[in-house]
Parts: C-alpha cells; sequence; structure tokens
C-alpha cells in the first residue's frame, strides 16, 4: 500500500473495511479516482479490510507524507460506520487534513455528511473529474464554486454545486493497478481458484423505485468499448494471474452487440466469469449472442427478478419490458445453456408487504420448479433517495424518515437497514421479516445452492431431505432444525456476496 513519494503531493485514499479477511475485492471506486490524479501527484490506497488499525495508520501517513487531503469512499452498512469511526479519529488528531468523501452514501446523503463536522467536502456522482479538479484546487488555488460536483460549506451554508458532465470511460485512464497489491485481492469461488474484478461500464439507463444507483448517475449508462474491456482483462489474466473474473457493473447486457462482442474477445483467454444484468433485456438476446456468451465462459447471471406481480414491478418502475413471465422464460432457457442464474427479489413492499411476500414466495415456487439451479437472494424492500421512486413516497407517507446525523447512520438498528435483510421501517413488522426469512431457511436447505463450494454431496441430500416436509406442505415456520444444521454446516450463501 506504501509508495515513494515520486509524483508530487502525496493524497490519502481510503477504503473501510467492506467484507470479512479474505473476501476483499478491488477497490475500484478509490482506482478509478486515483487513475486521474496518478501522473501529478502520489495517490496512496489505504485499505480497510487489510489492516487492524486504519485509522493509526492514516495519522501516521498523513505526518510522514504531509498530505492534505484524504479520500474516502463509503457504501451504507458496516463500511460506512468503520469510514465515520476512523474520520472522527483522524479529524480529532488532526484537523487540519482536509476529508473529502464520495460514492454512494455521500452522494445520497451529503448534507448529512458535511453537517457531521467530520466530513469537509462531498463528491456527488462520478467522481474522476471532479475529484481531479478538487484536488487542484486544493494545491493551486481556485474557487471551491468552479468544482463541479462538490457539496461544501461556503460561511456555514451547504452548497451543492451542479454536477460536472459525465466522461466516457474510454477517455478516462486506466486503473493504476500498481498501487496495490493486487495478490491481496485474488480470491476463490465459484468461478475458480484467482478471481479479480472489473467494472466494465458505469450506470443504468433506468429508474428502478429502489435503486441506489440512480441518484449517482441519473439515468445514464457509460460502457467502455470491448477493445478496452479485453486490454484490461488480458491484462489480469496474463500479469496478475487471474483465472476469473467478477463484472460488477450495474447493468453489463445493456447492449447485446457490446456483450457479444466482449465475448468472442475473451473466448481465447479461457476464463470464467460473471455479471449483472436485466432479465427483459436478457430475454430479447438472440441465440448466436447466446452462444458467444457461454463460449467466453460465462458461468453465471445476476438479475433482478424482484417481484412476481406484474402490479409490484410496475410501483417498483421497472421500466423497459419486465415482468414476471419473462424471469420463468429467461430461468428456463439459462436452464438449457448451462449458466447459473441468480435471481434477486425485494419483497414486503408497501403498500401490503405480507400480501407482497406471499405472491413472491409462489412466483419463486414455480422458478424454482422451472430451474432448480437458480440462486436466490431474497431482499426486504429498503428505501433509497431517489426524486421519482413512488415506493419512498408510500413509504414517507406510513412514517419512514432517513436518520439526519451520522451517528444515527452508524447505529446497529440503520447498519441493518442497509444489508437489506431487516429494515425495521415503520410498514415492515416482525411477522412479515420473520415470513421473509423462514421461506429463505426452508428453500436453501431444499434446493442448497450450487455454487456453494463447501458444500458437499453428502450434506446437501441431508438438508433436502431434512426440509422436504416442509417445502411440500408450504409449512415454512420456526425452521430451527434447518437452521441449526446449516449453522453447524457453515455454507456460503449467495447473499453474502453483498448485492
Ligand atoms: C464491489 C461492491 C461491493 C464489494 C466491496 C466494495 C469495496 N469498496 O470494498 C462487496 C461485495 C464487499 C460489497 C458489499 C456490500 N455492498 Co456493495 N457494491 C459493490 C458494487 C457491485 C461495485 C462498487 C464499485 O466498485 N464500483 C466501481 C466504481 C468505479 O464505481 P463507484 O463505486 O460508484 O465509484 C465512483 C463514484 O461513486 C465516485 N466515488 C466513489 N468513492 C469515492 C470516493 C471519493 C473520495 C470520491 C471523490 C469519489 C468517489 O467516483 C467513482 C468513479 O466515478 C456496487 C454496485 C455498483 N455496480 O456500483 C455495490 C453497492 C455499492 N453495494 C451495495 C450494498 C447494499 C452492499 C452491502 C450492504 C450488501 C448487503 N446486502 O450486505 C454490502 C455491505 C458492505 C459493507 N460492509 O458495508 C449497494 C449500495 C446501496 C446504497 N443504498 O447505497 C450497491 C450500490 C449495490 C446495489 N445495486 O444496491 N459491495
Ligand atoms: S435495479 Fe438494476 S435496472 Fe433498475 S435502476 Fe438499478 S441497476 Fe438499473
Amino acid at each position: 500500500m506504501q509508495r515513494e513519494n515520486v509524483n508530487g503531493p502525496t493524497i490519502l485514499l481510503f477504503n473501510p473495511i467492506s467484507t470479512s479477511r479474505g473476501k476483499q475485492r478491488l477497490p475500484m471506486s478509490l482506482l478509478a479516482i486515483a487513475a486521474v490524479i496518478d501522473h501529478d501527484y502520489n495517490p496512496e490506497i489505504i485499505d480497510g479490510n487489510l489492516i487492524d488499525d486504519p485509522a493509526t495508520y492514516i495519522i501516521e501517513r498523513a505526518i510522514a507524507t504531509k498530505a492534505k487531503i484524504l479520500g474516502v469512499t463509503a457504501m451504507p452498512g458496516p463500511q460506512l460506520r468503520q469510514a465515520i469511526e476512523v474520520c472522527k479519529i483522524v479529524k480529532a488528531r488532526l484537523p487540519e487534513l482536509i476529508i473529502v468523501w464520495g460514492g454512494y452514501f455521500a452522494t445520497h446523503h451529503g448534507e448529512v455528511c458535511l453537517q457531521s463536522n467530520i466530513v469537509d467536502y462531498v463528491i456527488e456522482g462520478q467522481g474522476e473529474a471532479p475529484f481531479r479538479k478538487f484536488v487542484d484546487t486544493i494545491h493551486h488555488g481556485g474557487a471551491l464554486s468552479d468544482v463541479p460536483s462538490l457539496v461544501w460549506k461556503d460561511n456555514g451554508i451547504v452548497r451543492i454545486n451542479s454536477r460536472a458532465p459525465m466522461v466516457p470511460l474510454d477517455n478516462l485512464p486506466l486503473y493504476p493497478y500498481h498501487r496495490v497489491n493486487i495478490a491481496d485481492y485474488r480470491g476463490k469461488s465459484y468461478l475458480g481458484d484467482a478471481v479479480l474484478s472489473h467494472h466494465s461500464s458505469f450506470g443504468c439507463p433506468f429508474a428502478c423505485s429502489f435503486c441506489a444507483v440512480v441518484k449517482l448517475v441519473n439515468q445514464r449508462w457509460l460502457p467502455e468499448s470491448p477493445a478496452r474491456v479485453e486490454r484490461v482483462i488480458r491484462m489480469m489474466v496474463e500479469d496478475y494471474g487471474a483465472d476469473s473474473i467478477e463484472f460488477h457493473d450495474m447493468d453489463f447486457f445493456v447492449s447485446e452487440t457490446r456483450a457479444a462482442e466482449i465475448a468472442e474477445r475473451l473466448t481465447p483467454l479461457n476464463i470464467h466469469w460473471w455479471a449483472l444484468g436485466r432479465v427483459d433485456t436478457l430475454s430479447s438476446y438472440d441465440d448466436t449472442s447466446w452462444q458467444k456468451i457461454k463460449n467466453s465462459g460465462c458461468k453465471m447471471i445476476f438479475m433482478g427478478a424482484e417481484s412476481g406481480s406484474p402490479e409490484t414491478l410496475q410501483l417498483m418502475n421497472k421500466g423497459g419490458k419486465s415482468n414476471p413471465e419473462k424471469t420463468l422464460y429467461i430461468a428456463e432457457r439459462m436452464k438449457h445453456l448451462g449458466i447459473v442464474p441468480e435471481f434477486s427479489f425485494v419483497m414486503g413492499n408497501p403498500p401490503d408487504p405480507i400480501a407482497d411476500i406471499e405472491n413472491t414466495i409462489q412466483f419463486i415456487r414455480k422458478l424454482k420448479k422451472i430451474n432448480p439451479a437458480s440462486e436466490l437472494i431474497l431482499y426486504i424492500y429498503t428505501p433509497v433517495p431517489h426524486d421519482r421512486s413512488e415506493l419512498l413516497r408510500v413509504a414517507e407517507t406510513l412514517g419512514f424518515r432517513f436518520p439526519q446525523t451520522l451517528e444515527e447512520w452508524a447505529s446497529p438498528e440503520w447498519e441493518n437497514f442497509a444489508h437489506r435483510r431487516d429494515p425495521n421501517t415503520p410498514f415492515f413488522k416482525d411477522k412479515a421479516r420473520r415470513k421473509v426469512r423462514d421461506f429463505e431457511t426452508v428453500i436453501n436447505a431444499y434446493y442448497p445452492t450450487v455454487t456453494d463450494i463447501r458444500l458437499r454431496g453428502p450434506m446437501r441430500a441431508l438438508l433436502k431431505t431434512l426440509s422436504g416436509w416442509r417445502y411440500r406442505l408450504e409449512w415454512y415456520s420456526w425452521p430451527y432444525e434447518l437452521k441449526a444444521l446449516q449453522r453447524l454446516i457453515h455454507y456460503r450463501r449467495p447473499e453474502t456476496m453483498g448485492f
């Protein structure tokens, strides 16, 4: 993580802890902003996933390098908790060090960040161009009012500068991978023994009511060209020893021509890969594209199925041509192709969460019958700031409010909220929560996940047998015996991936 200060002033960049040791992914948010300052400054990436006491380390490095700026990325949840804890300590010890936050949480809750007095500035949305301008302004002078996308305090008043125009990804420099130790980020999974990650497009053209991406990118989608994707992945394979790639794009498959060309270019690399897409987009892909995708080593695709009800999909503003029939169709199609579909559902939507859950449970049973290998990720509706969300409007009518301070965000209750599994919203009661979790326990036992690399044959069979009567009778309540067994086996369920 430490490098000689050869290029000019050091800028410290902090990625707070986001997962358990050994499962950390490349800190792409920071690599992206480091890329645009790499030549003229000396970005130093500090990863809370790799060190025990990041606050002390940051203070030491700031003193040693005389850094003026600490950039921090944060998603809601445990990553936010560490961001707050660490910045509090650092601010108290080094009040002159400028702390700037960016990423999902800061973009959604910029004013709350600034009111905390531990965050000096926030950069909203796509970070590269505004961050470069901000860093230059701090080091070489200029007006903060000229830094686009900046949220700042002007004599105590919070100002939000207009957003910077988004920059196409091919016009931005490649990530400076030499700023991290790649071996720290090569992990094992269902895909392979040396998995690295890449983000081959930024944004998404849709505006689903529950989705955090909308405020970040305002329905823009910026794809890397297939040639550049090939260049990066080739480097990961040939120089950094990857045998598989997770594409973390919000919506990898928006363009069929691009996806098919990327697939063709990846085929000679002999890797496995995984990416996220929409059910309706993928349903319209033709056989030739699917064959190319299959041949290139695609093993699994994550899709937001969201609901078994067309009315709820409409309330979610799922857009495009989404409907539950297409989910069933794509599950069948992927069975024949031998690519595992991973479906996420957003359950417990207002105004009638219990009816919504019941409906989606019935739909999931149908889906599993068609393709038992389908992975399931069951989320509970968790509001996000969103100007056009009908769901958020209904939730607010029912009493929902976001926290107004960083302290409140750091509380266990709001940390749970961020995990989207136990959000404790006013319209979502214990009964509904138990219903989802009990169903999940039974269905995960009845159809143990095929991607679990630690779950062996006899254990799969035992789980299936023990859960069989429950599944057949649709009796999901109090599945204590299954919970105990699952704890004992301790298998990796897909929802722990973090999407
Ligand atoms: C990789 C990833 C992870 C990784 C960890 C990443 C890390 N930083 O260590 C793992 C798998 C561990 C993970 C876990 C979780 N994640 Co996550 N994750 C992602 C994912 C897929 C990609 C993030 C990424 O690297 N993007 C690539 C970079 C280049 O883009 P970016 O982050 O947006 O960064 C740009 C700007 O935001 C900005 N920027 C970002 N940081 C900074 C900092 C500064 C200083 C500046 C100036 C600018 C800036 O500039 C960058 C370049 O333009 C996103 C979805 C997505 N595709 O974005 C979800 C996402 C961020 N995760 C999400 C969630 C909910 C989680 C979990 C809470 C899931 C769960 N249910 O448990 C967990 C918990 C994490 C924790 N412990 O706190 C949500 C956040 C929702 C929200 N309300 O904000 C997202 C949006 C997924 C989704 N569609 O809902 N995640
Ligand atoms: S849920 Fe998926 S399709 Fe909808 S806005 Fe978010 S990233 Fe786009």
